[in-house]
């Protein structure tokens, strides 16, 4: 019996220097320790002994688990090492390598020049308001002395969602809701998103942008009109700028009128820029018709306004020398990291 414990502790011995894993010991130490283990089987034994030999054996077979239970430590202590040091080789940072960049968006250039202008209006003491994109044929057209028989409405010009409701064509919508509501003196610009039914093209969308803007007050005169977009286009085409006002027709203003600035390419000689033409057009404007005034429910005999608009894909494409409209909408990184 003491050489059959003998022989256990030297079986166990190699075995556990030859486990590979934790779960190797772990079935060894069934194997030899356990409740049907070979220690356990030997130790059943122990009854056939004489009471001589007996405590012998035991303290033997005490000592043989006492050793097997050190080398399972010792070994399971080994596998953890091993463990660790195979897990550092292989997990190793190299601290040295190239960060991964966090790109930063930027603004859009719409974004940019709109700002821009918002800016020079907020300096001459205008407020800046919003409005629904989906508006009612009365705040796009009626109220806007652009009766029912007028070209503008054609369903060829204008998406309509049915005869009633559409999508605005123009921000004066959000003016006229701003006149109703609010007393003279109003100085606002209205910038924000228009549709209109084109075909897409280099220089057409079916939805851009418009600012627009309105001051209506007492003693508002063309001459006002006249002093304020001279200072708006001074302060963003430079002060040096000329600009010139030609007559035309809108069915909310009268007088009306187109605003020119002398092109700054060629300075009224005529480049391509210009297109030869010496001029840049780059808004429309005119008084407020009194109908729209009194439509609005403010009193045309007490109080006067002018009115302007303009396209801000236009300005932005003159800015940058853009020549295809589409650009803006493609968001293509290529084009936008450029600003
Ligand atoms: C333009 C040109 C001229 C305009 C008129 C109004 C309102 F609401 F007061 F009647 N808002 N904007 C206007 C005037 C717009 O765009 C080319």
């Amino acid at each position: 019996m003491k050489q059959q414990l003998e022989e256990i502790r030297a079986r166990a011995s190699a075995a556990l220097s030859k486990a590979k894993a934790q779960q190797d010991i772990e079935s060894l130490r069934v194997q030899f320790l356990g409740k049907k283990g070979e220690l356990t089987a030997i130790l059943k034994q122990m009854g056939k002994l004489s009471p001589e030999e007996r405590p012998v054996i035991g303290q033997l077979a005490n000592k043989v688990r006492a050793v097997i239970e050190q080398d399972i430590e010792s070994r399971a202590a080994e596998l953890k090492q091993e463990e660790l040091a195979r897990r550092l080789k292989e997990e190793t940072l190299d601290v040295t390598l190239p960060g991964s960049r966090h790109t930063l968006g930027r603004k859009h250039p719409l974004s940019i020049v709109l700002e821009e202008i918002e800016e020079i209006f907020v300096g001459m003491g205008f407020d800046i308001v919003d409005g629904p994109e989906v508006e009612t044929d009365y705040y796009n057209f009626e109220a806007l002395n652009t009766p029912k028989n007028h070209p503008a409405r054609d369903t060829q010009d204008t998406f309509y969602i049915n005869e009633n409701i559409l999508l605005r064509t123009q921000t004066s919508s959000v003016q006229v809701r701003v006149m109703e509501k609010q007393k003279p003196p109003i100085r606002i610009i209205s910038p924000g998103r228009v549709y209109r039914s084109d075909a897409v093209d280099a220089t057409h969308s079916p939805s851009f942008h418009q600012i627009e803007g309105l001051v209506v007050a007492k003693a508002i005169t063309f001459g006002v009109l006249k002093g304020t977009l001279q200072t708006f286009v001074k302060r963003l085409y430079g002060e040096d700028s000329v600009v010139r006002f030609r007559p035309h027709h809108f069915p909310f203003t009268e007088p009306s009128a187109e605003v020119d600035v002398q092109c700054f390419s060629c300075h009224g000689e005529g480049c391509r820029l210009c297109k030869g033409e010496g001029w840049i057009e780059i808004l429309g404007c005119g008084m407020v018709h009194p109908k729209v005034l009194s439509n609005c429910g403010i009193d045309p005999e007490i109080y006067s306004g002018f009115a302007l608009g303009m396209g801000l894909e236009r300005v932005v494409m003159r800015r940058y020398n853009i020549d295809d409209l589409r650009l803006f909408y493609e968001n293509d990184v290529r084009f936008l990291n450029q600003f």
